[in-house]
């Protein structure tokens, strides 16, 4: 049973004791394991008797007080405690219990993964292992024996160091490794691993001359798809070393990949488990984006050792604490390494696709939550990415030298501490002199603010008004203004960069003067997208910085934004605006980099355009984009072919900054070629899935022809199930191609994909990619018929009985029913109404239908 009880920040209480030392040793079968548990407590609370500790379906097999049984009458088991009675100031408790990770489908806890036994403890997994002060302001030192059976599990891994081999445990056949990880830490950190897997190994000396092993481990066969991972934790090895000055701080680094796993990656100290999405990639079955994927995840789960493990959260309601700042540092990190005018699009893009759109939801919340009643719900794109920003922001604010400054100061003051975003705040002030006290808002406000620009020249003089529009909290609240860093800039008429600076904002409505100039200048505002709210601002000459923009980041707004006018004016009936047909022309024949001019050419997302609608009709914002994609198809026809061929190398499977591009650019040009269905671009299409030796090719390829007529559609698919149907990896792709695919009959061949062998509803990857990918195919999954949300709510009631996490996680495309049109939203009531009614519902699920029906 699931207990639906709200969790409140403002109810923190501070740990009544603390477990200096825990012990546990794992005795692994194929049907159950026997985890012992013996801790060194110590009382903190001398008001406190009984020692509360957190369970879950505890089975007891014995309990001893400092080597005493105890007796039933001196403790309670509930379904989610062991609460021992009367306890001393300071004892050591062992407790010996049994669990199923065989059972295990909601991988939480200690579960299998194919064959391999793995385990997932953030947020509160640990409890189902063993029972324990559960939260992470209880950091304690580990040590760990994992015994099994030596042949099927020869690798036997937990975190720390390697402490001891035990050739022969008990019986022949079954052996033992011991751990010990001398850094305290919470248990949400705990991991274990045993299998029998393949691996590789590197090492790397860090600046104080310590000489760390690197292994990977994968399952058996997989080895070559590590090295990309490898290279990508050295790269951010040094980079922490070079930007922040952090070294690492054990003998051993372990990663594990592992296809069942809920999330992207876990940063458990010295053994990351990696969902093998990020771990395993080759130039035949991983894209470009899926090795660019790959560099930022190892190098987040790395970072995460100093922002997260040794530092780490006082609570759950901190988490944006540890995540913030380390998707702050893993975008900065792939900035620096890669090209760091496309990773800034690519790190807005997403966040306005995915946290904008949770922001203007029912399940709106700040990045630093209030209440919780699931903190696997919590685990957003609010707290991560908008966190990021909040944390670039004082970055901005501060500056590069302070805030290193700051940083270090941070590291040094609250090294081996569980800490609150204040502390971090702190940090950031008094090694700057800033007082940010105004900026905490950031941290306990949600939606996104707008900031209204009033432009007006007269007498030489431009004056700037800007307004401030907070939008109200989800329950009606009035919010207060904010505190940011806008950086702006003024252009001459003819191109010329007049000045570029730093605003900063803190008041609902300020008012700043340029004086002095010979005529009226060109405005450039929020450049870098220095913070993240959204600009209103009449008047735009689009096309001009378009043109002359310096930076690279408000030149691409300025295409989108003009794309975005010119969809929107199409949806009210207007025609073309041949403005922006021009200005397209004009990216079309510029000399910039190719990945950045790739994005140049996007036209926004579909996601983009339903935010800016009052009340949502689908057919419509797809008609109109339409439209206007094949308006440009057509009118640049030779140019874009022109451009693909340039750019078209099938027999390169570089994977640097050139190839890559190379790649991006004519992918792009040939998507919106296929916006004209012609027979060229099915051709196109065709010889490039025959003949292109790289999955991004492909992929692509696969794309075009499933949304043309082409009749190699059929073909091309079968050779690619054939050649890849035994690769997981590769069959999430074909999945997803085929669920996002806009010709007729989606549905019913995402319903039949179901019985496929490739596919397994165990498998998050395979789930997200068949029914995730679905539920945010627009077109079906808001079929006039309500057939797309009676398939997807009828999912998540199933999934929510193998995997709450999940299932929640599908029941977030739910979250735009406030925003639907009154047709769809009666079909999408009647689907709410029905999940929430169903019995036993997880409080994950529960959680969010909650708040969307409310
Ligand atoms: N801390 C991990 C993300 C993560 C969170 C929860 C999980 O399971 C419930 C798994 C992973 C990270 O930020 O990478
Ligand atoms: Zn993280």
């Amino acid at each position: 049973m699931n207990k639906r009880k709200e969790i409140f920040l403002k109810d923190y209480t501070k740990p009544a004791f603390a477990i200096e030392r825990v012990d546990l040793v794992f005795d692994l079968y194929e049907e159950y394991v026997i985890v012992t548990n013996t801790m060194e407590c110590k009382k903190l609370d001398a008001k406190t008797d009984d020692l509360n500790l957190h369970a879950r379906d505890l089975e007891l097999e014995s309990l001893h007080l400092n080597d005493l049984q105890l007796q039933e009458s001196r403790y309670v088991v509930t379904e989610e405690s062991l609460c021992v009675l009367n306890v001393p100031e300071t004892f050591r408790i062992k407790i010996v219990n049994k669990i199923y990770p065989q059972n295990n489908t909601e991988l939480e806890g200690l579960y299998k993964s194919g064959d391999i036994f793995c385990t997932q403890n953030e947020p509160e997994g640990f409890r189902s292992i063993t029972p324990y002060l559960d939260r992470p302001d209880v950091m304690s030192v580990f040590t760990t024996t994992v015994i099994a059976e030596k042949e099927k599990y020869p690798v036997l891994l937990s975190n720390g160091n390697k402490t001891q081999c035990h050739e022969f445990f008990n019986d022949k056949g079954r052996h033992g490794v011991s751990w010990h990880d001398p850094h305290p830490k919470p248990s949400y950190l705990f991991a274990l691993v045993a299998g029998n897997l393949g691996s590789i190994s590197d090492e790397f000396t860090t600046a104080s001359g310590n000489l760390v092993a690197l292994n990977i481990y994968c399952d058996l066969g997989n080895e070559s798809k590590c090295t990309h991972a490898m290279k990508s934790l050295k790269e951010a090895m040094l980079w922490d070393e070079e930007k922040y000055g952090r070294e690492y701080d054990l003998d051993i680094y372990n990663i594990v990949a592992v296809d069942s796993f809920n999330m992207g990656a876990m940063e458990n100290k010295g053994l990351n488990i990696f969902n093998s999405a990020y771990v395993l990639a080759d130039e035949d079955t991983a894209t470009d984006a899926n090795f660019m994927g790959i560099q930022s995840v190892i190098a987040h789960e790395y970072f995460h050792n100093w922002t997260g493990n040794r530092i780490t959260c006082r609570d759950w309601f901190q988490l944006t604490l540890k995540e913030g700042l380390t998707v702050f540092r893993d975008q900065s990190f792939s900035a620096d390494l890669n090209s760091a005018a496309v990773q800034r699009i690519e790190d807005v893009k997403a966040l306005r696709e995915r946290q904008f759109v949770e922001h203007a939801s029912p399940t709106a919340h700040p990045i630093q939550p209030k209440s919780y009643i699931s903190m696997n719900n919590f685990y957003t794109a609010t707290v991560y990415e908008k966190g990021a920003e909040v944390i670039r922001m004082m970055h901005t604010l501060l500056g590069e030298q302070n805030y290193r400054k700051a940083t270090d100061l941070y590291f040094e003051h609250f090294d081996g501490q569980a800490v609150t975003t204040d502390d971090f705040v702190w940090a950031m002030s008094e090694a700057s002199g800033i007082d940010l006290e105004p900026f905490k808002v950031w941290y306990h406000q949600s939606g996104t603010p707008k900031l209204h620009v009033h432009k007006n020249f007269a007498k030489g003089v431009f004056t700037l008004e800007l307004t401030q529009e907070i939008p109200n909290a989800v329950n009606g609240a009035k919010q207060r203004a904010y505190f940011y860093p806008l950086k702006m800039a003024l252009f001459a008429k003819d191109g010329k960069e007049i000045l570029a600076k730093t605003l900063s904002i803190s008041k609902m409505q300020e008012t700043f003067l340029f004086e002095n100039l010979a005529e009226e200048p060109i405005l450039s505002i929020n450049r870098d997208f220095s913070a993240p709210i959204i600009v209103q601002e009449e008047h735009v000459d689009f096309a001009f910085l378009m043109q002359y923009d310096t930076n690279s980041f408000t030149r691409y707004e300025a295409s989108q934004n003009f794309a975005l006018q010119t969809i929107e004016s199409l949806i009210q009936g207007d025609a073309i605006n041949e403005a922006f047909v021009k200005a397209y022309g004009y990216i079309l024949d510029l000399d910039v980099d190719t990945s950045y001019k790739a994005l140049l050419l996007e036209l926004p997302s579909i996601s983009t355009l339903m935010q800016r609608q009052k009340v949502i009709d689908f057919d419509v914002i797809y008609g109109a984009k339409e439209q206007l994609a094949q308006h440009l198809a057509v009118t640049y026809e030779a140019k874009l072919l022109a451009l693909y061929r340039e750019n078209h190398e099938p027999q390169s499977q570089h994977l640097d900054a050139d190839a890559m591009g190379k790649r991006s650019l004519k992918n792009r040009v040939l998507r919106i070629l296929a916006a004209k269905d012609s027979s060229v671009v099915q051709e196109l299409a065709q010889k490039q899935y025959d003949t292109s030796v790289t999955m991004t090719d492909r992929v692509v390829a696969l794309d075009v022809l499933e949304n043309s007529a082409s009749d190699y559609r059929k073909v091309a698919f079968e050779d690619f199930y054939a050649k890849y149907k035994e690769q997981t990896l590769v069959m999430n792709k074909y999945f997803s191609l085929l669920s996002a695919s806009h010709r007729e009959g989606v549905l019913q061949r995402v319903i039949q994909l179901q019985e496929d062998s490739a596919y397994d509803e165990k498998v998050p990857n395979l789930v997200r990619s068949l029914i995730g990918v679905f539920a945010r195919n627009y077109k079906y999954f808001h079929a006039k018929d309500g057939s797309g949300y009676k398939f997807v709510a009828e999912k998540i009631i199933a999934i929510d009985k193998i995997n709450p996490q999940m299932a929640s996680g599908l029941a977030g495309a739910f979250k735009i029913y406030d925003k639907m049109n009154e047709e769809n939203k009666v079909l999408l009531k009647k689907e709410l109404e029905c999940i929430i009614s169903t019995q036993s519902l997880s409080k994950n699920v529960f959680e969010i239908i909650d708040k969307i029906l409310n």
